[in-house]
């Protein structure tokens, strides 16, 4: 297949980018690097330097014989995806250019700007791409669990029937995003919603919950092909940052009563999630919404558990109980389904003492390179 990535450097664009590559797929990755711009703007730079997209690309093929092209090009750009989609012709775009953090999308004013923008332009300029130069093409738009918030009623995969008056219809999930970045996740899908209903395109939008690992299978424990490694309290996800922490002797920082609970799945299921969705496209004038995560944990139980894996590791790792820094449930019902992955053949990779202890060893060795002041929240949603 010829598959764009949008955001093809980031923390799992770039996994993405080596694992369809990997299987034979005609890859091309495309970023602007505003990731890393981000990054160094607000002090949070990951913990290994990556190398650019020309250098990780370079090593890929070198190492395995297969090719990644890439593309240094801002997606939200006018015009720009529809001129490139024109050469590339792709079967399917897997987007991931967006800003991705939601602390950072809280920080202030520009930032909510910046993250808004970005995050609606890039999928619309998606949709247009398609529709004028690749109208068969599968758009399979990473959104995010945190669309849904924690209502206290079950989760459904996108959609559900609501009876009302004597009458029933079938609605998208109402959704409460708790930060600026989950609303602008709310945005693309209403967006894509409109789309595959009145024009035709086909998408799916894979319903993410936080995201943990510090390498794929595809990098062949070379570190020059890790993705972004963060570990800092605006681009580092909950357990990355854990087993950071442990492995520098800092006390896990849990916000708030550690009770709230969402599903997280490991890095390599991401990539096997998109792969699912890819190999079984919904027909045209459709939106598919999978919700994509395999377990569901309160924060306070990640904190134990990496707690114990860090002891049998030699580590003493104390747990801090911190005030909220964001505006979340901390006590809640949650019960999301997620079946639709289930069905189409995932087989998870469940979190595993071993995949935390390497994460915590992977750490320990670069501990020098951890700038512990970006370890404590540096925003509050108040
Ligand atoms: N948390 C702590 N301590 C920390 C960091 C986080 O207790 O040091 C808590 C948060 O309060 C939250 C939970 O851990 O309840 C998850 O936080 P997170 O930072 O790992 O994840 P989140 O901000 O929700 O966002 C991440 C990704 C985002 C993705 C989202 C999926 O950055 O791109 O969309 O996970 S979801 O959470 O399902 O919306």
């Amino acid at each position: 297949m010829r598959i764009a990535i949008l955001g093809g450097d980031g923390y799992l664009g770039w996994p993405a980018a080596m694992y369809f590559a990997a299987r034979g797929d005609t890859v091309l990755a495309i970023d602007n690097y505003l990731r890393r711009r981000l990054a160094r703007e607000t002090g949070s730079e990951p913990l290994l330097p990556t190398p650019d997209l020309a250098a990780r690309c370079a090593r890929f093929e070198a190492l395995t014989g297969k090719r990644i092209a890439h593309r240094i090009a801002d997606c939200a750009e006018d015009g720009a995806l529809s001129a490139m989609f024109a050469e590339f012709r792709p079967d399917a775009a897997i987007h991931f250019a967006e800003q991705p953090s939601a602390p950072y999308s809280m920080r202030g004013r520009d930032e909510a700007r910046l993250t808004l923008r970005n995050n609606v332009a890039t999928t619309f300029e998606l949709i247009w791409a398609v529709k004028s130069a690749a109208p068969r093409c599968h758009i399979v738009k990473l959104g995010s669990m945190g669309e849904y918030g924690t209502p206290d009623i079950d989760i459904e995969e996108g959609w559900i029937e609501i009876a009302h008056k004597g009458r029933k219809d079938k609605f998208l999930y109402p959704r409460a995003g708790g930060s600026l970045y989950h609303t602008s996740k709310i945005l693309d899908t209403d967006l894509l919603e409109f789309e595959t209903r009145s024009g035709g395109l086909r998408a799916t939008d894979l319903m993410q919950g936080p995201v943990y690992g510090h390498c794929s299978d595809e990098a062949r424990d070379d570190e020059t092909l890790f993705p972004h490694f963060h570990y800092d309290d605006l681009f580092g996800t909950v357990i990355n940052r854990f087993a950071a922490q442990a492995a520098c002797g800092i006390p896990l920082t849990v916000y708030g009563k550690g009770h709230q609970r969402r599903g997280y799945l490991d890095l390599r299921d991401t990539l096997q999630c998109l792969r699912l969705a890819i190999d079984a496209p919904p027909a045209p004038g459709r939106l598919r919404v999978l919700n994509q995560f395999t377990e569901i944990f309160a924060v306070l139980e990640l904190a134990e558990r990496v707690r114990g894996v860090g002891a049998r590791l030699g580590f003493d790792v104390a747990i801090r109980m911190l005030d909220n820094p964001r505006r979340e449930q901390e006590e809640h019902y949650y019960r999301p389904a997620h079946d639709g992955l289930w069905k189409l053949g995932l087989e998870p990779h469940y979190l595993s003492d071993d995949r935390l202890a390497a994460m915590i060893e992977f750490v320990r060795r670069r501990r020098d390179a951890v700038d512990t002041s970006r370890i404590l929240p540096r925003v509050s949603w108040a």
